[in-house]
């Protein structure tokens, strides 16, 4: 059951749903994404109910800055203990935290690449399915308010027949030989490491906005730093990719988290017969609309948006929404669905499956040098 509040100040109405269902979570893995998990259970009404660590001092030291009303030595005790279990594990341990969970009969909001393997993330989704819970992959893009308006113009078939995309990835902070994390060991992130964490995103959200699928990919990969802290790399720090789409839209991105200057700008720009749309994530209050005569540049104003945009902002235009907003609205999606609603657009184990099955795709063209199709 839920309530709907709406709120008003000034001109402005906000529409805020309040659960009955209760949303103990419990966190596994108390690193940054930890630390965002905690925040947007918070804010969606949720608790912390425990953590677990890396190592029982590590979960310790987070437990005040993750809210945690327990800190738990055992995951499996942790579980029990839940509603929903919040996997913000290494890649590598997302499977059997997130299959445990399922088997004791709880939601699971799983930190993406759901595996590190498209067959891993197939069975994890049909454990789901199978159990009837809700599992849901944090693709959190989709939850900006522009994004969401991209998405109901192009349904609204006010860009046209689209027929190119394109746009990139770009972050920095793996740039130098010294920059490190778990993430560039291909057996704890996975074989593709800058695809598998970024390019998912950018795959995600061009499928949510066109409401399209990638069929066909043609990729490379480059790997900028082949040492790093003294031990070899093998996963990628670039993939430039060409693509078509089953809808004939052709299209390319360039993903990269060696790009200086870029801290994680997500450009997606989507061209139909009609308009150009363009997305940058660094700028995420507002969207490009490209026309032949003259071209906009949209602000976030709940008052001139399409329905569901205005539903996920949050405060008046001019007091800028961001990140954390998105995680905390999407979140607050999963705790509708835990709730027995159906929020629109809540990215899914399915979708954490099919980011892995492009992932596939990419590295087994990359590796033939050739193009590959994705749903074969
Ligand atoms: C690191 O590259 C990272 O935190 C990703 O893991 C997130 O998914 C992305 O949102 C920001 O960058």
């Amino acid at each position: 059951m839920c309530f709907v509040i709406s709120l008003s100040y000034g001109r402005h109405m906000a529409h805020v749903t309040i659960t009955q269902a209760t949303y103990r979570a419990a966190i596994i893995g108390t690193g940054f994404m930890g630390r965002v998990h905690s925040h947007a259970i918070a804010v969606a009404g949720g608790t912390v109910a425990g953590i677990v660590g890396s190592s029982p001092e590590k979960a310790r030291e987070a437990a005040d800055s993750l809210r945690a009303e327990a800190v738990y030595e055992d995951a499996a005790a942790l579980i029990d203990a839940a509603d929903v279990v919040h996997v913000c594990v290494p890649n590598h341990l997302h499977a059997p935290i997130a299959l445990a969970a399922i088997a004791a009969g709880k939601h699971v909001v799983c930190e993406k690449p759901l595996a590190t393997d498209a067959a891993t993330a197939r069975a994890m989704t049909e454990a789901a399915d199978a159990a009837g819970v809700v599992a849901a992959v944090p693709f959190v893009y989709r939850f900006h308010p522009m994004v969401r308006e991209a998405r109901a113009r192009v349904a609204a078939g006010q860009i046209g027949r689209l027929t190119l995309a394109h746009g990139s990835y770009l972050q920095d902070w793996l740039l130098r030989p010294g920059d490190d994390n778990w993430r560039v060991d291909a057996d704890k992130g996975g074989a593709l490491r800058a695809f598998g964490d970024i390019g998912s995103h950018w795959c995600d959200l061009l499928e949510f906005v066109t409401g399209d699928r990638i069929t066909a990919v043609n990729a490379q990969l480059a790997t900028a730093n082949r040492r790093r802290s003294g031990r070899e790399v093998t996963t990628e720090d670039i993939v430039t990719l060409q693509f078509a789409t089953r809808g004939g839209m052709i299209g390319s991105t360039v993903v990269s988290q060696v790009s200086a200057g870029r801290k994680n700008r997500l450009l997606l720009e989507v061209s139909g017969t009609e308009a150009t749309l363009a997305f940058d994530q660094e700028q995420p209050e507002t969207l490009w609309v490209g026309g032949r005569e003259s071209n906009a540049v949209l602000m976030r104003d709940p008052e001139s948006l399409s329905p569901d945009a205005a539903r996920l902002a949050t405060v008046p235009g001019g007091h800028a929404q961001g990140y954390q907003d998105c995680f905390n609205a999407f979140v607050a999606d999963t705790r509708a669905a835990v709730a027995g609603e159906t929020p629109d657009g809540l990215p899914v184990f399915a979708d954490g499956l099919r980011a892995a099955r492009i992932a596939e795709a990419v590295a087994a063209s990359a590796r033939r040098r050739d193009w590959t199709e994705v749903d074969r």
